[in-house]
């Protein structure tokens, strides 16, 4: 399997940690979506979305959409990441939505402004409800983890990877402070420990 990806992303990242959990290869291509490397005629043909994550399969199919992936890895290789009650995986699915929804744009987004110099003067007026939303988010996920190891009780699936990605790296960018949520700390902490754990920065 070859990941097209950009190391920094928080997306591409949820691929490279679930393949470090299942013990997957998967080889690295890797893109700098600053200088345009996704909306280059060779990566449309591939993706036409123009994003990464894509996951090319041996077989030549093309996977986009980081959450679409990682399903499709989890229950490829029959993962207990994915939960079989239906309920419980209604709950991972909410997750997943959730965080494309209600954590990506307000989080990986504004962090990508900050860090990667793409503010505009939109930008600048909308960032003070994103950090709003950003910290609702985060509140929302400390809340769930009070009472809980992990997003979906005391098991880790799909839903912590998912959304470990860039929640651990909220802060970068200067908005966000993660010591305002104590049980996301630990949770993020007792995900580091994991033996399979790998960092954002590793190929
Ligand atoms: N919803 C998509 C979002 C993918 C996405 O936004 N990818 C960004 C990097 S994290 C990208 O490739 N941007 C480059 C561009 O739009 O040109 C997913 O979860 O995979």
């Amino acid at each position: 399997m070859i990941l097209h990806d950009f190391l920094p992303s928080g997306n591409g990242y949820k691929i490279r940690l679930l393949c470090a959990c299942l013990g997957l290869k998967v080889s690295l291509k890797e893109y700098d979506i600053t200088k345009g490397e996704t909306r280059t005629d060779e990566f449309l043909a591939l993706s036409p979305n123009g994003k990464i994550p894509v996951l090319e399969l041996d077989n030549g199919e093309v996977l986009s959409e980081s959450n679409a992936i990682l399903l499709y890895l989890a229950e490829k290789h029959q993962s207990p990441l994915l939960p079989s009650d239906l309920i419980q995986k209604a709950a991972l699915y909410k997750w997943l939505f959730w965080e494309q929804y209600s954590h990506e744009p307000n989080i990986a987004a504004v962090r990508f402004w900050l860090t990667h110099n793409a503010m505009t003067p939109l930008k600048e007026q909308m960032l003070p409800e994103r950090i709003q939303q950003g910290n609702a988010a985060l509140q929302l996920m400390d809340d769930t983890l009070r009472h809980h190891t992990f997003l979906i009780g005391d098991a880790i699936s799909l839903a912590d990877i998912c959304l470990f990605a860039y929640t651990h790296v909220a802060e970068e960018g200067g908005v966000y402070t993660l010591s305002d949520f104590p049980n996301v700390q630990r949770w993020i902490k007792t995900i580091e420990s994991q033996s399979w754990f790998i960092p954002i920065s590793q190929r």
